[in-house]
């Protein structure tokens, strides 16, 4: 679309899943005619993602950079390091967040609770702090926030998982009402089950119990949710898709799944 030519946009977790399809989306929406920020914990991805970016797209401008969301003293620098033409982000995707486990209360282990809250919540928290300064300089930018089904609906077995995206479900409404004389807008996507590593990541590397999520379905893919997330960002700017429940045809909630 010719409303996202010449955008910078940063995207976290982006070497893999919602993160990295959204930056190829971004790549074919404009014709390669962006600049992408990329930011993931794994460097090594992100060259790859790159090195394919520039044999598609000879004309998009991809910056990768090393971000782990969860050690937050290095966000702010990480923005000020940007190189001069990838600074001035038009759109930031607060993308990096995991489930961690399927434990339940009282058999959550600390090092998961803190890696879903850190990651889910305190990492895109501090994200958006460290941007709005650039945005409310130039009265425009947009902020996509990876919510989930989980923020609506808390499910057993997800106690804390639920719990961060109800934060982020808070966090975005007061952010959004916070900025209601401004033209920055803020998007929340709540996607229900999309097959990515998600699963594998909540699930610790067990495959059987990962696939078994998507099986029998017709899951959202990746690509799925990154083709929403560049519709939202390319309305008129005088609309903000402010909220969007995302499902595979049929899902209707976490646990209303047709498996056929
Ligand atoms: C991922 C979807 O249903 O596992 O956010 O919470 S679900």
């Amino acid at each position: 679309a010719e409303r996202l030519s010449g955008k910078t946009i940063l995207i976290t977790g982006a070497s893999a899943g919602i993160g990295q399809a959204t930056a190829l989306e971004y790549l074919e929406a404009s014709n390669g005619n962006v600049k992408l920020v990329l930011a993931a914990r794994r460097l090594e991805k992100l060259e790859e993602i790159k090195e394919k970016i520039n044999a598609d797209y000879p004309s998009a401008k991809v910056y990768i950079g090393r971000l782990d969301v969860t050690k937050f003293d290095e966000i702010k620098p990480f923005l000020d390091n940007l190189p001069q033409e990838f600074k001035d982000i038009d759109i930031l995707i607060n993308n990096a967040g995991k489930a961690l486990g399927s434990d339940k209360v009282g058999n959550i282990s600390t090092a998961d609770i803190e890696g879903m809250m850190n990651t889910n919540v305190v990492g895109l928290i501090t994200m958006t702090q460290a941007v709005i300064p650039i945005f409310k300089a130039k009265n425009a930018g947009d902020i996509v926030n990876l919510g989930s089904v989980a923020g609506r609906e808390a499910y057993p077995t997800g106690s804390i998982y639920c719990a961060t995206k109800h934060a982020v479900r808070a966090f975005t409404q007061s952010l959004r009402k916070e900025l209601i004389d401004t033209k920055i807008r803020i998007i929340e996507v709540d996607p229900g089950n999309v097959e990515t590593e998600f699963s594998l990541v909540r699930y610790k590397g067990d495959t059987d119990k990962a696939k078994k999520v998507y099986e029998n379905t017709e899951p959202l893919y990746a690509e799925d949710v990154a083709d929403f997330i560049v519709y939202a960002t390319s309305r008129k700017q005088n609309t903000v898709v402010a909220d969007a429940l995302l499902f595979a045809t049929n899902q209707a909630s976490p646990f209303h799944i047709y498996r056929g």
